[in-house]
């Protein structure tokens, strides 16, 4: 058996969480036309059945990580953060390039910050060089809107970091049912010059092409081992956190401007449904069991609170009915959804608020307010 970790990198926008879905044949992580969708780290997990004489069995637990952009927030450089803690543990990594978009290597017209040190990884978001952090949230917004055209110090950033990296990196481009060749066989010329890549495989996420050649030789290049993950995991996030994540598709999907960037869901409560009693097999069929969930959207401004509230609860209605019918497929149960809307200012920019927000430090919490919670005498 075969196993490893696959770590997916790229620009904001290129398609990595697009791909992870289309591998896992799963919705593992959320998808939208706006870049920097991504947040946090997510693994989707693939088994993939032996071939006999071609290869043996192997468990692929794929790292979608946030698009590698400049940071102007602490938001920002805590996503920086998610990549390079995604490649501290990778067997292999793959580069998604976006087929449609020009990349531009030369003449970067910022300075690059430099990738990090091995070692270091856990400074550098901090330590690098960037744009000042501004209190101001319009100014902050639109200074990171400038810094998401200027690409070209973004793709030499990308390759920077893979140049530090001592391990197989594949190319991987994706959206090809968006380009021709005549333009596909330019762009690889141009990305393979910049580095030696294992592989270069095209592929389209959407339409699920060029997925088998891609499984097939990640599993040539991952080492021989045993499952990271049973064998009916599909990802390492707990289903509350999916349910967050929904809902901030939703808003991605029904605000725009400034609203999906400021946007941040916490879920406050996810009542399970209690187990079903066994019924006489005459009675009439049972209604699905019902999952009580209550959600709290933070936004940064009163204006952006007014957007997402919309005319008379209008919009916060159209978020909740979406998010509603996508978290009642992925727990098969009904789902009765609460949503409040709490104006947070300056989120982004606050260490402490962007850290509770990472689902791996808030299941912590949920843990240590489990054990307070227990009643003194259930102690020993
Ligand atoms: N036509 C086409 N569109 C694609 C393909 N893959 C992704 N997209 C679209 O590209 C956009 C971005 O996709 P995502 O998967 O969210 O991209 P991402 O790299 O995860 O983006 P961030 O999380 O923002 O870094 C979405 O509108 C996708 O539908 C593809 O193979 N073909
Ligand atoms: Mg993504």
């Amino acid at each position: 058996m075969k196993s490893g970790f696959v770590a997916i990198l790229g620009r904001p926008n290129a398609g990595k969480s697009t791909l992870l879905n289309a591998l896992t044949g799963e919705k593992v992580a959320i998808v939208s036309a706006k870049p920097q969708t991504t947040r946090n780290r997510v693994a989707g997990v693939v088994e993939v059945e032996a071939h006999k004489g071609v290869h043996p069995a192997a468990q692929i637990v794929f790292v979608d990580t946030p698009g590698v952009h400049k940071p102007g927030s602490h938001l920002d450089r805590r996503m920086l953060q998610e990549v390079y803690e995604a490649l501290e543990t990778r067997d292999l990594v793959l580069v998604l390039m976006d087929a449609t978009r020009k990349v531009q290597l030369e003449a970067a017209a910022v300075p690059v910050a430099a990738a990090p040190e091995a070692g270091e990884e856990s400074q550098t978001a901090e330590a690098k060089p960037e744009t000042p952090v501004k209190n101001n949230a319009e100014a902050e917004v639109a200074s990171s809107r400038r810094e998401r055209t200027n690409w070209a110090s973004e793709d030499e950033f990308l390759f920077g970091l893979i140049r530090k990296l001592d391990c197989p990196v594949f190319l991987v481009l994706t959206k090809i049912d968006l380009v021709g060749k005549d333009q596909l066989l330019p762009l690889i010329d141009t990305l393979t010059k910049q580095f030696s890549f294992a592989q270069v495989i095209p592929v389209s996420a959407r339409k699920r092409d060029g997925m088998d050649l891609l499984v097939r030789k990640i599993v040539e290049t991952l080492p021989k081992g045993e499952r990271y993950y049973p064998k009916d995991q599909y990802t390492d996030q707990p289903q509350r956190f999916m349910v967050a994540e929904l809902i901030r598709e939703r808003i991605l999907v029904e605000t725009g401007e400034e609203v999906p960037y400021a946007a941040a869901v916490v879920i406050e409560r996810f009542e399970e449904p209690e187990p079903q009693r066994p019924r006489k097999k005459s009675a009439a069929p049972a209604k699905l069991p019902l999952t009580r969930i209550s959600a709290v959207i933070y936004c940064e401004r009163d204006g952006q609170k007014a957007i997402l509230i919309g005319k008379g609860g209008s919009k916060l209605k159209e978020i909740g009915t979406g998010a509603r019918r996508q978290i009642e497929s992925l727990l098969g149960t009904r789902v009765y959804l609460e949503l409040h809307v709490i104006v947070e200012p300056g989120w982004r920019e606050s260490k402490s608020f962007v850290e509770s927000l990472d689902w791996r430090n808030q299941l912590e919490k949920l843990a240590g307010d489990q054990v307070t919670e227990k009643p003194a005498d259930e102690e020993e």
